[in-house]
């Protein structure tokens, strides 16, 4: 009762703002959800979603249903206690009601129990309603059926009582505000990643997703998330496809300082770390202080064990912090109560208490786990040794390159025609595919602030590569160069990039709309992705998208990015029909030439960029591994059912 007064108050404290609260939402959207695209779209279901975990959180809720309805809205569902629907006997209005319509009532109406859950920007599901055209919540609650619809995010009327129920839970559906987004078309695949990182970070907790708009084939999807073993799943999945160097899973579970720390590791024979981080089941890719603390425990517990194990003097190397991660898949996955989220994209956590207690229960836990398991410790302690050492060669070859980097004047890759304008904001750079293509970009291009370096077929792929040995690759070298990007600088990790000198903050590839030139993105992107991961997260990466069509009836003629342009081009200009209309398809680049090239795929006013980003770090991992892996027939099914990259691509 005393939490429903608490909202109550609040309510009548600040009942103007309150109105102003969710005009201000609607006035400047991007500010409370990200953006106003196809991010901050997906964006609402989790919000939404986040309410009911926190309910799970709590100990009452076991099922969440996430349904994309024929009409394209979402219901969200779930067996939890139901938002409590009391009429406040001064304010006359429900605590639903306040839910639902007062910005950032969650948090202050919850304030006794313990909320952890929330999305990135923790904005409450009274964002999620001021943003949608349409709103319906429904409680199930002491054998009634509560509800109260919404537009736009103010009330219609009371809540009311519609009907009888065995159930218990809460119902919420929506419909997007096609106002306020550029898209309102949710795509099954983003939320299907996202379901699944929550089911492995939730364990115990079923999430039902379904949709049931029907696909080209007139089916339906349906799938459900339920994990277990939690983070000790979630590892294998990510690393399903690696080879590892031995089978466990070294796993904590503990709570230190009042904060709950959940943690699985893995080792596989790869060349690089990966370490997932999660706070209140929020992916911190900018890492933090739980990090840090992971990482700091790790080093220190290994260091320890391996020279009392005399393993270290035998081998007679300098060990350093980066060589005891190599081949490493960790998930850690943290509840703060107040989190402070800092950086570029706010994913990076600033709560400084955060890195001891990590560390204590790291440091635990390992230390256990090499002392119950001495095979597999050796195990561990000979890879770091290796790792070591091919540190050592690949210092001596990234040194080959620092030789050669612009800043240092040893000059450009000879077949990049770079830009005349210096600055990096202003300037891009087009990966192309093909010397021929390269040609037709270098005469199409604004040669102020584009430059053109032109591949020849595919580069390395460096998933399978000693890190080395990348360096050994001219493909690869001549991109390293070419974007003026350091490794190894000032005693830093020699894996950590260093974008300082970077020249371009538009990094374009350029490849042909078929499995190849796909397969071509998926190489440079794994090379960014492994080897320089900031340039994805600051958003500087991007793939061009030329034109599939031409499309000509009489004195009409349109380039057609996809198939659905093309059958717009057919309907608007032909009813329909392919007769009577020339449609030229283009097999790649090369047949354009360059005024063609520049106007339809390079021109910044009427090309499309399709920025490439990191939302699901895990499951790219989960993905790079399978696509870059030894295994190639998943990676010929994978190339040729996604020719977009549905899950890596914003
Ligand atoms: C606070 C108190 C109670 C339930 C909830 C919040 C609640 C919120 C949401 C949002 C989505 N699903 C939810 N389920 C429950 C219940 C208090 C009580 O019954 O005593």
């Amino acid at each position: 009762m005393d939490k429903q007064q608490d909202a109550g108050t609040n309510y009548s404290a600040s009942n103007i703002q309150v109105l102003e609260g969710l005009e201000a939402v609607r006035k400047r959207p991007a500010m409370y959800i990200g953006d106003i695209s196809e991010k901050g779209l997906h964006h609402l279901v989790y919000e939404t979603v986040d309410n009911s975990i926190d309910e799970a959180l709590a100990g009452y809720c076991t099922h969440i249903e996430v349904t994309v309805n024929e009409d394209g809205s979402i219901t969200v569902q779930d067996d939890g206690r139901g938002i409590p629907v009391d009429i406040h006997p001064k304010e006359k209005v429900s605590a639903l009601e306040v839910v639902m319509t007062v910005l950032h009532a969650g948090g202050k109406f919850d304030k006794g129990s313990y909320k952890v859950s929330g999305g990135l920007h923790g904005v409450g599901v009274s964002c999620v309603n001021a943003l949608s055209k349409k709103m319906i919540s429904q409680v199930f609650r002491d054998g009634k059926i509560y509800q109260q619809e919404y537009a736009y995010g103010k009330a219609l009327y009371p809540v009311k009582v519609i009907g009888d129920t065995t159930l218990r839970g809460t119902r919420q559906q929506f419909w997007p505000d096609n106002t306020i987004f550029t898209t309102t078309t949710y795509k099954y695949d983003i939320l299907s990643n996202r379901m699944r990182e929550l089911a492995f970070l939730n364990a115990g907790l079923k999430i039902t997703l379904t949709d049931k708009r029907p696909d080209e084939e007139g089916k339906t999807h349906q799938q459900v998330f339920y994990s277990e073993d939690g983070l000790k799943e979630f590892v294998r999945y990510i690393d399903a496809n690696r080879v590892h160097l031995f089978e466990d899973v070294i796993y904590l579970k503990t709570e230190k300082q009042g904060i709950p720390i959940e943690a699985a590791i893995m080792y596989n024979n790869s060349y690089t770390d990966n370490i997932h981080t999660y706070v209140n089941n929020i992916n911190t890719i900018e890492g933090g202080t739980h990090l840090t603390g992971f990482r700091i425990a790790l080093t220190r517990v290994l260091k320890k064990y391996a020279e009392e194990s005399k393993a270290l003097e035998k081998a007679k190397i300098e060990i350093s912090q980066e060589d005891f991660r190599e081949g490493l898949t960790a998930v850690l996955s943290i509840k703060v109560a107040e989190p402070q989220f800092e950086g570029q994209t706010k994913t990076k956590l600033g709560n400084s208490e955060v890195n001891g207690a990590v560390q204590q229960a790291v440091g635990e836990a390992l230390t256990i786990y090499l002392e119950e398991h001495p095979r597999e410790a050796k195990m561990i302690i000979d890879k770091v040794i290796l790792a070591a050492n091919a540190r050592i060669a690949a210092r001596k070859a990234s040194e080959t390159i620092r030789r050669k980097n612009p800043m240092s004047g040893g000059g450009l890759p000879g077949k990049l025609a770079d830009c005349s304008d210096k600055d990096p904001a202003k300037c891009e750079i087009f990966l192309v595919e093909g010397d021929s293509a390269g040609g037709s970009a270098k005469q199409g291009r604004k040669r102020a602030f584009q430059a053109i370096l032109p591949l020849r077929g595919k580069i390395l792929n460096v998933e399978r590569q000693q890190w080395h040995k990348a360096f050994e690759s001219d493909e690869v070298n001549n991109i390293i160069q070419a974007l003026g990007v350091r490794f190894g600088v000032d005693g830093e990790d020699s894996k950590t990039a260093n974008l300082e000198k970077l020249r371009y903050h538009k990094v374009i590839l350029m490849t042909d709309a078929d499995v190849d030139g796909a397969h071509i993105d998926t190489l440079i992107l794994t090379l960014f992705y492994r080897y320089m991961p900031q340039l994805i997260e600051r958003g500087y990466v991007y793939l061009a998208t030329p034109p599939l069509y031409k499309c000509r009836k009489g004195k009409v003629e349109e380039y057609c990015y996809d198939d659905a342009e093309k059958q717009r081009f057919l309907e608007t200009y032909n009813d329909g029909q392919e007769e009577g209309v020339t449609i030229q398809r283009y097999k790649g680049l090369g047949e354009m030439n360059p005024e063609q090239l520049w106007a339809t795929t390079m021109d910044p006013d009427s090309r499309l960029l399709k920025q490439v980003s990191l939302d699901n770090a895990a499951e790219a991992d989960h993905i790079f591994s399978m696509l870059m892996g030894d295994d190639v027939g998943q990676r010929r099914d994978f190339i040729e059912q996604n020719a977009t990259y549905a899950t890596i691509d914003a």
